[in-house]
């Protein structure tokens, strides 16, 4: 029976996992840090060093060159690789890469731009306010797009990147997203991008899933040209080219398109259906859930994206997740065991003490500079400040998850810290909902390998797919406890952000 492979390149590393789809197994995963293995690029959580705490950019080379050494893995795995029928992927969303020409593989790419501003990147404000006005406002691009403009979001990036190198821009003659140039390596040639990815960018027409060419004028010149086609998320796109076949001694499987990581979450947490929502607690923590119809954010926090269904999906992102809550565990010397310990000692509302753990740039809601505020708590209160922090993000998320119109009962949690049962008892109370955990930490890279198998075997409908993968683990259930505490501070929380930002 064939296998397939899910890669995910996210912000922090790079895990592949391969599936077998006729037992409905996993029978391979691995996860790499890009700070651990690939120390020569000299990244910190994944990202470069920046003097200017608003610019947060990446290296692409750093990229392609984790992708060899996961191959190198799969290869010496000992599965029996002549199965191997189909390989996608999933990466960290909005990253642009810019090349001017593409070889082979990543050591014959001739990049026009050695870095790639990433998701964390909050530089662009002019920039989004010139697209907003160049195509008739806010909301104009918002119905068209699915999203206001945001800092983070490409198609502002590519503009910043026109205005102040405009030589480079001219030299660069396609802009990949982060899937998309990971895509293009494994097939030797440019990639396109499947449409959840391509909503990420401020400049695709969302019911159309074409470029939308005021958004494109208003971002800069002769751009058509230089995007990758859009092609829906189930197309195969290439063959895995010569090059790793001879390297790896890998077989010529079928690559399908690529994704953003949450489009493949989505997939990767079985939210084929309408009604349900996942939690994922990366290193942004953002919310989702599958929609059959584009209903648009309201009040601008939120987006509207494809999904790998052809459907919709609508998430709210904040980046403000793992990091903070590690800044908290860091700053006290505390492992997560220890952590969670404290967390389950101090009770619900917390007495009182309260934050807005805005410790970087936030994106929901929007916060340009940065800076924690606490309420009625002392930095030295240890167990108070881990509590603090945890039912901030926790009350954020459901304060600003409201425009999906889901009536939240269940949660499927994943991502790194959703292996932390403590945090999820705060989910479950602040939401009053049943949190349910999932074997595989990483539902980017299984949602990337059921869709390769999806594109590969066509004739198989989503839920046939994802039957046997997604399913939570029964045992798992994290029922709420005690919500009431919530009513009140949910009221306090969001009169508390609305002031901080106000003043700000
Ligand atoms: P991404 O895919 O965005 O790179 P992951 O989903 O792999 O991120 O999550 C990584 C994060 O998970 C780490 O930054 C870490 O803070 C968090 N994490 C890992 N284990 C735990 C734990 N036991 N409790 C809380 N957080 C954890
Ligand atoms: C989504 C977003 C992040 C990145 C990194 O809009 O900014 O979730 O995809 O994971």
């Amino acid at each position: 029976m064939p296998l397939y492979l899910g890669l995910d390149s996210s912000t922090q590393g790079l895990t592949a996992i391969v599936l077998d789809a006729g037992g409905r197994r996993i029978v391979f995963q691995s996860s790499l840090s890009f700070d651990e293995v690939l120390p020569k690029y000299g990244t910190r959580h994944g990202v470069l060093p920046s003097a200017d705490p608003s610019v947060v950019v990446s290296s692409p080379r750093m990229w392609a060159d984790a992708l060899d050494v996961m191959l190198g893995r799969i290869a010496a795995s000992g599965l029996d690789l002549s199965r191997l029928a189909a390989i996608s992927g999933s990466a960290q969303q909005h990253g642009s890469v810019y090349l001017s020409r593409l070889g082979p593989r990543d050591l014959g790419l001739e990049l026009s731009r050695p870095v790639s501003p990433i998701w964390m990147d909050s530089s662009t404000s002019i920039e989004c306010s010139e697209i907003a006005r160049g195509v008739g406002g806010d909301e104009v691009l918002a119905a068209h797009t699915g999203s206001r403009a945001f800092e983070r979001f490409t198609g502002p990036q590519i503009r910043k990147f026109f205005k102040t190198s405009p030589e480079q821009y001219v030299a660069t003659s396609r802009i990949h997203l982060v899937s998309s140039f990971l895509a293009s390596l494994l097939i030797g040639a440019h990639a396109p991008v499947d449409p959840g990815d391509a909503s990420g960018m401020n400049l695709m027409d969302l019911k159309t899933r074409t470029w939308w060419q005021p958004a494109l004028d208003a971002t800069a010149p002769d751009l058509a040209a230089k995007l990758p086609a859009i092609v829906p998320s189930s197309t195969i796109i290439g063959t895995l080219s010569a090059y790793w076949q001879r390297r790896h001694g890998l077989p010529p499987a079928r690559i399908a398109a690529w994704s953003g990581d949450n489009p493949c979450s989505l997939v990767g947490t079985g939210l084929v259906r309408e009604g349900l929502v996942a939690i994922s607690l990366g290193t942004s923590d953002t919310i989702f859930g599958l929609m059959r119809e584009p209903r648009v954010s309201p009040d601008g926090t939120g987006h509207v994206f494809g999904a790998p269904t052809g459907e919709f999906m609508g998430i709210t992102v904040f980046r403000n997740g793992s990091l903070a809550r590690e800044r908290v565990r860091d700053e006290y010397g505390l492992t997560w065991e220890r952590f969670s310990r404290v967390l389950g000692m101090t009770p619900p509302g917390n007495s009182g003490r309260s934050m807005l753990p805005w410790f970087e740039p936030e994106i929901t809601p929007r916060v340009s500079t940065p800076g924690v505020r606490r309420f009625h708590l002392d930095a030295g209160d240890i167990a108070g400040n881990v509590r603090a922090v945890v039912e901030a993000q926790m009350i954020a998320m459901k304060l600003h998850s409201g425009w999906m119109g889901v009536d939240v009962k269940t949660i499927y949690a994943t991502g790194g810290a959703s292996a932390n049962r403590a945090i999820l008892q705060v989910m479950a109370d602040v939401f009053d909902a049943e949190v349910h955990q999932f074997a595989v930490g990483n539902t980017a890279a299984l949602g990337a390998a059921l869709r390769a198998f999806h594109a590969d075997a066509k004739t198989i409908g989503w839920d046939d797919v994802v039957r046997g993968f997604t399913e939570p683990v029964a045992s798992s259930l994290v029922r709420p406890e005690n919500h009431e505490p919530y009513k009140d501070l949910m009221r306090i929380h969001a009169a508390r952000e609305r002031e901080a930002l106000t003043r700000a």
